[in-house]
């Protein structure tokens, strides 16, 4: 992977992320495509109407179904999802923790049912390297021990210091791999815990920042702390990440966090916000989010957003995604998927344009002016 620090703007930063299989220019918004597809669209769809160079996948998932040993078989994620451009997939312990019954973890690894059979399985650090080899993800991240907040100082400290293991157990193993001809396109990232205490988050990223990891991430963030919390959290956190590999916040979030994080250093996001959201009936908007069931559009012929160039916004009015998503019709829940990632998209696309004129305050102030909001 090369990384490249194209341009900053106070902290936030405009790079350039090389992988095997595409050119990633920060900051990005990477759809999620949890079992290989983002939901409502397929591959085409991305490539035509959204032009994602990342989108996420899950070893949980994928593991328990159709299987690494499958994907891996029909020519790893990019040839059984016939998407060309890159892939980051997640660890999966936050999704066995979020999704499964029965989670154990122990010094080793994490214990779990499946959501889909309930048969038993267990990760550990090497395993999901494994799995992530044969699903040939240009971006791996290692397992971590994530913990929902509130949580007791104890809990969060034995969190770190097993992430931190975790973690030197991952690098290893991964550079030996390599050695072996195995993973050698493959990068891998290692994710940073800590609740929203300063002091833990400050040993954690200290330990595995000092690592061999191609990128780290921020995780344990966006699990119920309030928004502050987490923008306090991830200013803290960054000053001790290095300048020349990529940051990246994990699970985050509504547009506001976006702009907020960017603001303070990040370069890679993802969540299951604009794709769950728009198939719920809540889409975004340059002016806020609108909840398309509403009665006020029952008759309305503008576009869901003037100032969106997506291809629903060019065709569509109000009027008649309010019928389709009333009506329960399947066309809903992908044009309203594709209006709602080319937002996201288009977002990160003009912070870039901000970030490369020295204009990202302007850039904020605007953002939050459209909505309604003034700061500071
Ligand atoms: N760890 C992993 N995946 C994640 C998170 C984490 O902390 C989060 C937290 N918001 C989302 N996805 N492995
Ligand atoms: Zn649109």
């Amino acid at each position: 992977m090369q990384f490249q620090i194209d341009k900053t703007d106070g902290k936030a930063r405009a790079c350039t992320i090389t992988t095997a299989h595409s050119t990633i220019q920060t900051p990005v918004f990477m759809p999620v495509g949890t079992v290989g597809a983002v939901k409502a669209l397929d591959a085409v769809d991305l490539q035509t109407f959204i032009k994602p160079e990342i989108i996420l996948g899950n070893t949980y998932h994928l593991y328990l179904r159709p299987g690494d040993d499958v994907v891996a078989k029909m020519g790893n994620l990019h040839g059984f999802t016939k998407f060309p451009k890159s892939f980051l997939t997640d660890s999966g312990g936050f999704q066995a923790f979020s999704l499964s019954d029965n989670v154990k973890i122990d010094e080793e690894g994490i214990h779990f049912k499946s959501h889909i059979d309930g048969s038993k399985h267990y990760f550990t650090p090497k395993k999901v390297i494994d799995i992530q080899n044969n699903l040939g993800s240009d971006i791996m991240m290692i397992l971590d021990d994530l913990v929902a907040l509130p949580a007791t100082q104890e809990r969060i400290k034995a969190s770190i210091e097993r992430t931190t293991r975790w973690a030197e157990e991952s690098i290893n193993y991964h550079r030996e791999n390599q050695k072996k001809g195995i993973g050698v396109d493959q990068n891998i990232f290692a994710i940073i815990q800590g609740g929203t205490d300063k002091a833990f988050r400050e040993k954690s990223a200290k330990e595995l920042c000092a690592l061999d990891f191609d990128g780290f991430a921020i995780g344990g963030l966006s699990v119920g702390e309030a928004n502050q919390d987490m923008y306090d959290t991830v200013e803290w956190t960054t000053q001790f990440m290095p300048e020349d590999k990529p940051r990246y916040l994990m699970g985050v979030g509504t547009p506001e966090d976006l702009v907020e994080n960017v603001y303070r250093g990040v370069d890679m996001f993802d969540c299951v916000m604009p794709t769950r959201n728009a198939r719920n009936g809540t889409l975004f908007t340059s002016f806020g989010k609108m909840h398309i069931k509403n009665a006020a559009y029952t008759t309305d012929e503008n576009p869901i957003d003037p100032e969106c160039g997506c291809m629903v916004c060019q065709n569509y009015s109000r009027s008649y995604m309010r019928h389709l998503f009333r009506a329960h019709e399947i066309t809903y829940l992908r044009l309203s998927t594709i209006h709602n990632l080319y937002y996201y998209l288009d977002l990160m696309k003009q912070m870039r344009e901000a970030i490369s004129e020295g204009k990202f305050e302007e850039f904020r102030k605007e953002f939050y002016a459209k909505r309604g909001v003034e700061i500071e």
